[in-house]
């Protein structure tokens, strides 16, 4: 037994667990069971998933829920490109994870030798997906590789991590001892403020556009808005940043042609940690801008892209927005003339068809049965999208989002995931029928952990967004409507509790129930239904 203590793979994870990582999701092989030895004695809790890719959107979840980082374990070769989905998506979103793969034998690397789990170079792929990829071939490799992964999530950009290390050398015995990594902590200060200030100053229509880099600094922007009497626009992860019912937030709305239009005819915008990415804004791949751009983000990259910025403040938002609000002299202007958010949010609402009519029903029913801090995970579904604008909550971080990367099957893995991180906080998941079958199986999960959890699946019988886009387009529909399973009664084959909510009120009830039940509820409900109601 003693020997086993000194190995590299026992290494490693108390290296991590000495570190504060304190989860670990994923599937155990043959290649990986000098990493799971070391497991059954540790400090860390290891969650069995059903899919690799259930680890990564469950990782991806606890860190969105938490702020801390988790780690998966995954084999060679499949465990790593079955996760590779959920990581695309962790690095679109800036979300820190890190990856512990082990590869083949040292010796048959980039060889061709035909051994299991070989991909032609394993480094390769996670080096195309991952913002920070290892390989380690000592434990001293081990050592410098996990603290730099590690400090990488403190840095610039926070992105999914990765270490490989190939099975041998998990055995092999190691004199090295688990040490805490000095703290590598590198808050920018913001610069250079002055001109962009005098900008603010002299600018008669101001808008704010704030994204997910843009969280910790919501009292900031709070108070900037009201002494520039200006309005606030955010992206999907930066929603909440400022309570959603204050009369200059807009919310997130940037796909909406009136905001749009809002955002052309101010004469100056801050965007401050946001990307203004095509997937921000989703109709155009660049926003109509006509004012002075003012750009404030911790990422030098973003600030030199293809929005030209007149003012560039490389920095942290906090403190760059601190010293602009204490610098600027309230005054009565734009919002005062062209009317509190409110009114701009009726002409937005009311450019909704029907269909979007019911989705609001239904998201209103969610909203009556959580928490004020209770979380949304959503999937890519047409509730979801409207949801990233109508979902009202007066924080961030309680709706979530596959923003950038935009994969389905996030929702169910990424929501198991927060729970694990945060078991008292109400967690829902939000899918739709399609989407839901992606990760289905890590319902599996939920109920072997007893997680609290309501999964609503958003039925619609049909790939719906797709099909709609194929309508517009002029195109027949192909390969849009999936024949799916009965719902309540798979969910109840699982082992979980399982119900069908046929209005807005059932929903409500039935989400109320779910977040104290024992175990996972699927919720089925049915557009149609929502549809029905809303008419009558
Ligand atoms: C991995 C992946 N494959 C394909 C797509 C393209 N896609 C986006 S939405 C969608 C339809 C999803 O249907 P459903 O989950 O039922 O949601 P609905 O649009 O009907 O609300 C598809 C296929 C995607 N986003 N991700
Ligand atoms: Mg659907």
């Amino acid at each position: 037994m003693s020997q086993h203590r000194n190995t590299i793979g026992h290494y490693i994870v108390e290296l991590l667990a000495v570190n504060g990582i304190d989860t670990v999701f994923g599937i155990p092989g043959v290649h990986t069971l000098e990493l799971y030895r070391p497991l059954a004695d540790s400090a860390l809790r290891h969650i069995l998933v059903r899919h690799e890719q259930g680890a990564g959107f469950s990782a991806d979840g606890f860190a969105r829920i938490s702020g801390r980082p988790a780690a998966a374990f995954v084999i060679s070769g499949p465990g790593l490109s079955n996760i590779l989905t959920a990581v695309g998506q962790a690095y679109s979103d800036s979300v820190p994870m890190i990856v512990i793969a082990s590869t083949p034998v040292c010796a048959s690397l980039t060889k061709g030798w035909g051994v299991l789990h070989e991909l032609r170079n394993q480094h390769a792929l996670a080096q195309s997906v991952f913002g920070f990829a290892r390989t380690a071939l000592s434990a001293e490799d081990v050592r410098d590789h996990l603290r730099a992964a590690l400090a990488s999530f403190k840095g610039v950009r926070t992105r999914p991590a990765y270490l490989e290390i190939p099975l041998d050398l998990l055995s092999k015995p190691t004199a090295l001892r688990a040490e805490r990594f000095a703290d590598a902590g590198n808050t920018p200060q913001a610069v250079n403020l002055h001109a962009a200030i005098e900008a603010l100053e002299e600018a008669k229509r101001p808008m704010i556009i704030a994204g997910g880099g843009a969280r910790a600094a919501g009292a900031a922007i709070h108070d900037l808005l009201d002494k520039l009497d200006a309005y606030l626009v955010t992206t999907t992860a930066g929603k909440g940043i400022v309570n959603e019912s204050h009369p200059g937030n807009i919310g997130a709305s940037l796909p909406y042609r009136h905001t749009q239009e809002l955002i052309a005819e101010a004469d100056a915008v801050l965007a401050v940690g946001t990307e203004i990415a095509e997937t921000d804004v989703y109709n155009v791949t660049r926003l109509p801008m006509r004012g002075k751009l003012i750009r404030v983000d911790v990422d030098p990259l973003k600030l030199s892209d293809h929005y030209q910025a007149d003012f560039r403040i490389l920095g942290d938002a906090n403190a760059a927005l601190t010293e602009m609000a204490s610098a600027v002299t309230p005054r009565q202007g734009w919002r005062t003339q062209s009317g509190p958010a409110a009114s701009h949010r009726s002409r937005i609402n009311a450019t909704f068809d029907h269909a979007t009519h019911a989705r609001i029903a239904a998201l209103n029913a969610i909203r009556a049965a959580l928490p004020v801090d209770g979380a949304v995970f959503s999937d890519m579904t047409q509730i979801a999208y409207v949801g990233n604008y109508a979902f009202a909550v007066d924080k961030p971080n309680l709706w979530h989002h596959p923003s950038g990367y935009g994969t389905l099957g996030y929702a169910l893995p990424a929501a198991i995931g927060a729970k694990i991180a945060e078991p008292d906080r109400a967690i829902v998941a939000l899918a739709g029928d399609f989407g839901v079958m992606f990760t289905l199986s890590e319902l599996m999960t939920a109920v072997e952990e007893k997680i609290s959890l309501p999964v609503i699946v958003w039925n619609n019988a049909a790939l719906g967004q797709i099909r709609d886009d194929m309508v517009a387009a002029g195109i027949g529909e192909v390969g849009v409507v999936a024949q799916n399973p009965d719902f309540v009664a798979t969910a109840k084959a699982f082992g979980a509790n399982a119900v069908l909510a046929r209005n807005a009120d059932e929903l409500t009830r039935a989400i109320t129930r779910s977040l104290d039940a024992p175990g996972p509820t699927l919720i089925e409900a049915r557009e149609i239904d929502f549809a029905l109601t809303d008419r009558q």
